[in-house]
């Protein structure tokens, strides 16, 4: 069994800030913990806009705190999302994450982030193996 606290995380290695500033996530469980699946605490701050792309990721979101609207850049869709709102990136989806107010999320990663990823120019995570 692993148990850990977010005061074991705030300050570490796996306490992630974007270059931009935007957003903030501290990685819960990372692939190095081998269960096959990632964990992360995001927060993304107020008017800001968020261009992501999991091109090698699945990814669910489970939205906490918060509220503002979420495009599907590959349909143009718009939803409003907010405190309990779930979404799902099935399909490697391009997305916009666009808080009016400090959004705190809940993310899993399948397969797992190693913990050494940062977004390229196209919002994308590598795909990194967890060393045998
Ligand atoms: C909202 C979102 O996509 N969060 C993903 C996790 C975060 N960008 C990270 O841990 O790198």
């Amino acid at each position: 069994m692993i148990v850990r606290s977010t005061q074991d995380i705030t300050g570490t290695e796996r306490d992630i800030q974007s270059e931009d500033g935007n957003w903030r996530s501290k990685r819960i469980v990372l692939g190095g913990d081998r269960v096959g699946f990632s964990f992360h605490e995001t927060t993304i701050q107020a008017g800001t806009v968020n261009n992501f792309h999991y091109a090698n990721h699945i990814e669910a979101v489970w939205l906490i705190e918060g509220e503002g609207t979420l495009t599907d850049r590959e349909t143009g869709e718009k939803y409003e999302i907010g405190p309990g709102s779930m979404y799902l990136l099935n399909g490697n989806e391009r997305h916009t994450v666009e808080p009016r107010t400090q959004m705190r999320m809940m993310c899993v990663f399948n397969p797992p982030v190693v913990g050494s990823e940062v977004h390229d120019e196209n919002g994308v995570y590598p795909l990194v193996e967890v060393p045998a």
